[in-house]
């Protein structure tokens, strides 16, 4: 991940929704910090004021109700929840009012341990982009429909620059919408907390001008737009489509969750290594846990490339 990185979170509003979403945050910061002060600054006064030595009993014995008080002090705090409701739900509909999907860019987006994919609907060649970030034409309408597999855990789609956030959940689709007006490229970050890896689920969104991801969109790039394509083997893709790199390094010797597989050709023949991806609680090595590393259910051909790019890097 290059946390040398300078992308724009909350420092930045790039979704039309952003400004209602701030507006009732302020609103609501300030309305709480309105009544919060106006119970805590007079409970001192009094608890100042009445201390024990200037109060005779005499003075408290017929004291019974102000009626005017109590009155001020009930419909002053309704109106202001009011307030509070009044902005919460409108930018609330904002959010939660999908365009027609006629009208938007749809991509699909999975989230499981510890990495998003994006993927978009065919193109008129039929091809099908992937990406690990989200590319998307400025000025346009995107939505997204997010899940993650059975077997996984709840995540969740968080844009800080966009003020949207939304939970990512195994078995079901949720759906997310936003339209940007401004060029550039923003956080994701998985805002669930989703186990050991969980601050490194992370990507990005490149706004793009509308031009640009219609060129790279109609056409059957397998990066991103203004990316070189490097040829990647079977094996590399498969190794990156299914989130292997999450969990282990290949060309370090760092422990992630699962072990390095740096020289694992080294170690262990092609049956170990086929059992490992299919069956991976048969042999679990000193050091590891059995239930983490999911078992993945890929055809022969698949597991068979996933083997070769372990051992001879291809
Ligand atoms: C959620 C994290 C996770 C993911 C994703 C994952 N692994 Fe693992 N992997 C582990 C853990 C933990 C172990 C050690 C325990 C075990 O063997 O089950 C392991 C063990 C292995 C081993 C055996 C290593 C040895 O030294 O014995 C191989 C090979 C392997 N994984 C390959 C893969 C490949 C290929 C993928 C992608 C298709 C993958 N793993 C995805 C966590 C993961
Ligand atoms: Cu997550």
């Amino acid at each position: 991940m290059d946390v040398n990185n300078t992308l724009q979170g909350f420092n930045t509003m790039a979704a039309t929704f952003a400004k209602d979403v701030d507006q009732a945050f302020w609103i609501n910061f300030w309305i709480s910090v309105i009544l919060g002060l106006s119970v805590i600054i007079p409970m001192f006064y009094f608890a100042w004021k009445y201390r024990e030595k200037n109060v005779k009993d005499e003075d408290i014995e017929n004291v019974t109700h102000n009626t005017a008080l109590e009155i001020a002090w009930t419909l002053i705090p309704t109106a202001m929840l009011m307030v509070l409701f009044y902005y919460g739900y409108t930018s609330m509909q904002v959010l939660r009012t999908m365009p027609a999907e006629s009208e938007s860019i749809v991509v699909h987006v999975e989230g499981k341990k510890w990495s998003w994919k994006h993927t978009y609907e065919a193109n008129k060649n039929g091809f099908v982009h992937k990406s690990k970030e989200l590319y998307v034409p400025k000025d346009t309408n995107i939505i997204l429909k997010m899940t993650a597999p059975l077997n996984d855990v709840i995540h969740a789609y968080f844009v800080p620059a966009f003020r949207m956030k939304e939970d990512v959940v195994p078995g079901r689709v949720t759906k997310q919408w936003f339209h940007s007006e401004k060029l550039g490229t923003y956080d994701v970050e998985c805002a669930e907390y989703c186990g050991t890896r969980h601050s490194d689920m992370y990507t990005k969104i490149n706004v793009i001008p509308k031009a640009e991801y219609e060129a790279w969109f109609e056409g059957n790039s397998k990066v991103g737009p203004g990316e070189k394509e490097v040829e990647k083997s079977k094996g590399q893709e498969l190794y990156d489509d299914n989130g292997c790199a999450g969990c282990h390094s290949i060309d370090t010797d760092a422990t992630l969750v699962g072990p390095s597989l740096k020289g694992i050709g080294a170690k262990h023949d092609a049956t170990y290594l086929k059992d490992a991806i299919v069956t991976p609680d048969k042999d679990v090595p000193e050091g590891f846990t059995a239930g983490v590393m999911p078992p993945f259910a890929l055809p022969d051909a698949d597991v068979d490339a996933l083997v070769d790019y372990m051992t001879t890097g291809k």
